[in-house]
């Protein structure tokens, strides 16, 4: 008895190793921490699939979902591609956060990495779209953190993930465009865990929030938008990023540059400015002018 009892608990504690990388749990609106309007995923732990909520999307032992498949978009499919229960609100310009979750799994510190392993080490990335499905041309990046502290010494070097999720007690945050065009988006965080470059590179954890974005603005980067997957894959120096060698390289962002408010494209038949009436007034003016004489 006493030996199946030690084989239960060790085969309980073999799941939690497996288990143990990190997932989105919650977007904090106005100090309000949401779950609702989160895409789904997997639930906690899969025994049929031996899948997890907090798998990375490819990794060295999980090769066959790489950064081309349809997982690379918002997560884990059929569930990532399924509704969230709402939209949660947010006006354009303000600071929104989003937390992770790992647990006290493995043998690394089970306080300090309540969040991710330390030895996750990694950009953490955003990007929205004005879509329904993410499908398309549609993405851009709205923020990026890499390296936040460079050092030539390797244990002096710190990134995003995991060292600042870390100091943060969790959670990353960031803006939202200020001149976004009000109405729904998705927003889609990635971690890319760097710390296991056997094979595949990286391990990218991507999770997905509806959004329907308030205010006045109305930029519409999505019409200069990327595709996720098919935009780079894992053959892409920034997933390649070996942390132990390169690490006093810069580090090379994956997908395009960030979007900077005030360049956007305009939505296509969107409220016309101030200038743009002022100025269909004056030419019909000059036209009527022109048609009296
Ligand atoms: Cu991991």
């Amino acid at each position: 008895m006493a030996t199946k009892i030690a084989l239960i608990v060790c085969l309980c504690m073999l799941i939690g190793v497996i288990e143990s990388h990190t997932v989105m749990t919650n977007i904090v609106i106005n100090n309000q921490a949401r779950t609702d309007c989160l895409r789904p995923t997997y639930p906690d732990y899969d025994a049929n699939t031996q899948m997890g909520a907090q798998w990375p999307i490819s990794s060295a032992d999980f090769l066959q979902n790489g950064l081309t498949s349809g997982n690379y978009t918002c997560g884990f499919l059929p569930f990532a591609n399924q509704p969230a229960q709402a939209k949660c609100n947010v006006a354009a310009g303000s600071t929104v956060g989003v937390s992770y979750y790992h647990g006290a799994y493995g043998t690394e510190d089970p306080v300090l990495d309540q969040w991710i392993a330390r030895s996750h080490k990694g950009p953490f990335i955003v990007y929205m779209a004005r879509s329904d499905t993410g499908t398309g041309n549609v993405w851009f990046k709205i923020y990026q953190s890499g390296k936040t502290q460079e050092s030539t010494n390797f244990n002096n070097v710190k990134w995003a993930s995991a060292d600042t999720l870390i100091e943060n007690n969790g959670r990353f945050y960031f803006p939202i465009p200020s001149d976004l065009a009000p109405g729904n988006y998705l927003l889609r965080t990635e971690i890319i865990a760097h710390h296991d470059t056997r094979l595949y590179g990286a391990q990218p954890y991507v999770r997905c929030v509806e959004l329907t974005i308030s205010g006045d603005g109305s930029a519409n980067p999505s019409l200069t938008g990327v595709a996720i997957p098919g935009t780079w894959d894992e053959n892409d120096a920034g997933i390649r990023y070996n942390i132990y060698n390169d690490f006093t390289s810069p580090y090379p962002f994956p997908g395009p540059a960030v979007y900077e408010v005030g360049t956007g494209p305009t939505t296509e038949g969107a409220s016309m400015g101030a200038a743009g009436v002022q100025s269909v007034v004056v030419g019909l003016m000059a036209f009527l002018l022109m048609i009296s004489f």
